[in-house]
């Protein structure tokens, strides 16, 4: 095995990208040098990565005295859903850990030192893809908020709706589906309740057309009642009768939602831009005018050039007619 590190990160990726947990790998390498075990996380409530590798070598009747560890997050010395995987690793002989990433999550954090104190050659070795693999998840239970997001769907002029309120459609199929897509990777949608009155949207996540096993929360932001609308068919939805982002990101933390996608409208993309709070941009782009109508984002209170708020390109993804542009805000880790 080359580098068991870059495995393990192979291995953390096939986990969901969704939930309050993170995306964890580990691979075991016995004291012979062979891969002994393998494992990654599933999501809340199933074993964590140590724990599925070292299941994985009893199953394979592999030999752990004297085994090191590759895992992509340093392992937990806390009893959370599951047990402390720093006990399940010294009860299995495992003489040495490398890990990737130091655990942000104060239950959780500090099983190098554990590992080190009870004798294991516990080590940090750092792997930025291990880092970006959970770049949102890390700063989300940093920051103890979620990771945000602000999509919208735009003509070349920045407008999302006609002045007539109309906005079906901007953009066309790509770009619908590939907003679907990413749906299906977050834990929360937030809307306003004037979109909820104007669009009655499902707010779903359909990639492919089918409704995805896992479909976001859809939380409604706002004082005015939507009795009736499609986003209440069932209970995977909350509404929250403030307009203080602060109160909305708290309450989202303490659901454990990591990543949330805000999908408007105008009013409710300004303020969480105006709070700055928002760490990453999806604009969809279609090659449309509309000349008026509602901006994607309203008056921030930018008066000059030098104020503009300024992201990162991370991709540009032509999809169909329409182009896809991706900016990350974010700052710090
Ligand atoms: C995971 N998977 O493979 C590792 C994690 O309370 P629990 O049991 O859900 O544990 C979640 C915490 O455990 C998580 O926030 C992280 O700090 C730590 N390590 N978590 O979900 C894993 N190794
Ligand atoms: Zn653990």
């Amino acid at each position: 095995m080359s580098d068991p590190m870059a495995r393990a990160v192979e291995l953390a990726s096939r986990g969901p990208e969704h939930g309050p947990n993170p995306r964890v790998g580990c691979v075991l390498i016995g004291a012979n040098g062979h891969v002994a075990g393998e494992g990654f996380h599933l999501g809340a409530g199933t074993p964590h990565a140590e724990v599925a590798a070292i299941e994985d070598a009893r199953a394979r009747g592999m030999e752990l005295a004297g085994a090191t560890a590759y895992v992509t997050l340093e392992p937990c010395t806390h009893t959370g859903r599951t047990g402390p995987c720093v006990d399940a690793l010294s009860a299995a002989g495992v003489a040495a850990v490398r890990y990737a990433v130091d655990d942000p999550n104060p239950d959780a954090a500090g099983g190098g030192e554990v590992l080190r104190s009870r004798g294991v050659d516990a080590q940090y070795a750092p792997s930025v893809a291990a880092h970006e693999l959970n770049r949102r998840w890390l700063l989300a239970v940093a920051r103890r908020r979620p990771y945000v997001i602000a999509k919208w769907a735009a003509t070349l002029d920045g407008r999302t709706a006609a002045s007539d309120g109309s906005s079906f459609w901007i953009t066309g199929e790509a770009a619908r589906e590939h907003a679907h897509a990413v749906r299906a990777g977050v834990d929360a949608i937030v809307v306003g309740t004037g979109t909820v009155a104007m669009d009655d949207p499902w707010l779903s996540a359909r990639p492919g057309g089918r409704e995805d096993g896992h479909q976001p929360l859809r939380v409604v932001v706002g004082n005015r009642s939507t009795p009736g609308a499609r986003v209440w068919r069932d209970d995977n939805a909350i509404e929250l009768r403030t307009h203080d982002v602060g109160v909305v990101l708290a309450a989202l933390h303490e659901r454990e939602c990591r990543v949330v996608l805000i999908e408007g409208g105008s009013v409710v993309t300004t303020a969480f831009l105006h709070a700055d709070v928002v760490d990453e941009i999806h604009a969809y782009v279609a090659p449309m005018v509309l000349g008026a109508g509602t901006s994607a984002v309203g008056d921030l209170g930018i008066r000059t050039m030098a104020d503009a708020l300024r992201g990162q390109n991370l991709a540009t993804t032509s999809l169909g007619e329409d182009v896809l542009i991706v900016a990350r805000l974010e700052k710090g880790l």
